[in-house]
């Protein structure tokens, strides 16, 4: 089970790859790195609130082909044209613009995570050539495999070694430098996943728990086709900020030291109540009108300027109004959907696949009705999948575009797979043209892995 091995047997796509390199740096790459991309099955918008998630890795990865050198510069490079070449000194300080989301500050989250580590004060000079082949800003966490691949990068390179877990700690804190204030669900699966497994995912301490799924269903990925960069717009720190205000006016209104609660899980904890009880506290506690920030203040008794620095994100500052019920409804509904599929997974009774169904669909209406974080394609696109037989069918991972992520059982897979194909791309060239890697079954792959050259 270890992250090191060697590689064995030829793959065309390392072949490419190590072409490229060669081609570009003129040595042969030394090691190659592959990170995979996830897909969550359930548990949306909860990692960062504390809540167990239960993502599975997908095939689709980063792949880096590294060599080492004496040069003093860490030299990057895309095999996609679209992505520019890169070149950082290592003895400079790492900087990591968050007001420009381009790829290479995501690898250098990565480069710096493991630096931090580990107070390494001249990186190794290095030389690395990145392909991708998971559709970026589609919810299926490009933007975490390409930070995770350069953490492992970097350790490789830097002969450092860790586990599994400390590392996919050091990149879920690391890929913060970008500016999302993401949980931790992304890196985690990226290096705990197993192949042929789905994973509930812990968090306080990490742990990955294996999930059987259902042999008679299958998991078919389907893209809106609708970009959605998390780093590039306010719309997920919105969500994370009203979480933490909801954090702080739950916990005030059981005369709880509000300070001390940054996450809903927290609050959980402290009161020792059950997921249910905490939903019935929302409905108590938190109106369904949207709250103003004086409101907040004046419960709380905090000054607006207090507000603004501890509560709000750089990108926030702009808000006005907080819909504190209906997020913390969700989050609560959501983690209790989790570990309700879960116990169907490990208890297999004969309508499991049902069960499972319902439980992702009503996670989408959470999704799109509470959270808001769905989109009038993506709403469109789960529909059709209902009617062309999946039997559950939601949004996957940030959502406001990107995927869904549908359960269709395996004798119906070929059926479905034509019906969405007429129903949602076919009908619009620019989706038609993007149609082979926008639909696909997926099946659970391992973690990241470095492959040794001999
Ligand atoms: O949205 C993104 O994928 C987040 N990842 C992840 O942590 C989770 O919150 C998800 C929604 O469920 C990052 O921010 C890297």
């Amino acid at each position: 089970d270890s992250i090191r091995c060697p590689k064995t047997f030829p793959e065309e796509r390392l072949e490419a790859l190590k072409d490229t390199f060669e081609r570009k740096f003129g040595v042969s790459p030394i090691f190659y790195v592959r990170a995979p991309g996830r897909v969550n099955l359930i548990g949306e918008h909860i990692d960062y609130c504390g809540y167990s998630v239960l993502p599975m890795a997908i095939e689709q990865s980063i792949l880096a082909a590294v060599s080492v050198n004496s040069s003093g510069q860490i030299r990057l490079a895309n095999t996609d044209a679209q992505y520019q070449d890169y070149m950082v000194s290592c003895s400079a300080d790492i900087f990591i613009d968050r007001n420009n989301p381009k790829w290479h500050y995501y690898f250098l989250c990565g480069v710096k995570g493991v630096q931090e580590a580990f107070g390494i004060t001249e990186l190794a000079g290095m030389s690395c050539v990145v392909d991708g082949t998971i559709p970026p800003s589609s919810g299926l966490s490009s933007s975490s495999a390409l930070v995770c691949c350069a953490g492992l990068v970097t350790l490789e390179a830097n002969q450092k070694y860790m586990t599994k877990v400390a590392i996919a700690e050091i990149c879920a804190k690391c890929e913060l430098y970008i500016g999302t204030e993401g949980g931790g669900m992304d890196q985690s699966i990226c290096f705990l996943a197993e192949a042929g497994t789905a994973k509930l995912i812990e968090f306080q301490p990490l742990r990955a728990l294996d999930v059987k799924l259902p042999n008679g269903a299958v998991f078919v990925i389907s893209n809106c086709c609708l970009e959605m960069n998390k780093a590039a717009s306010s719309y997920f720190n919105i969500r994370v900020v009203e979480c933490r205000i909801a954090t702080k006016m739950l916990a005030k209104a059981r005369g709880l030291d509000f300070s001390r609660f940054l996450k809903l899980a927290q609050v959980q904890t402290e009161l020792k109540a059950s997921l249910k009880e905490m939903l019935l506290l929302v409905e108590e506690m938190l109106h369904v009108e949207p709250y103003s920030r004086e409101e907040i203040c004046k419960v709380l008794g905090i000054t607006m300027e207090q507000f603004s620095a501890d509560l709000l994100s750089d990108n926030t500052q702009h808000l006005t109004q907080f819909k504190l019920h209906q997020r913390a409804k969700h989050v609560y509904g959501e983690a209790a959907r989790v570990l309700h599929f879960k116990s169907v997974c490990d208890s297999e009774p004969a309508d499991s696949i049902q069960l499972l169904g319902e439980l992702m669909n009503q996670s989408h209406i959470s999704c799109r009705d509470l959270y808001e974080c769905s989109c009038p394609q993506l709403d469109q696109l789960v529909e059709i999948c209902l009617k062309s037989g999946a039997v559950g069918s939601r949004l996957t991972g940030a959502g406001w575009g990107g995927c869904a992520v549908s359960m269709v059982p395996r004798e119906r897979v070929e059926y479905f797979l034509q019906a969405v194909r007429d129903a949602y791309y076919l009908c619009d060239p620019l989706r038609a043209a993007m149609e082979k890697q926008s639909l696909f079954v997926s099946k659970p792959v391992g973690g990241a892995a470095v492959l040794l050259e001999h």
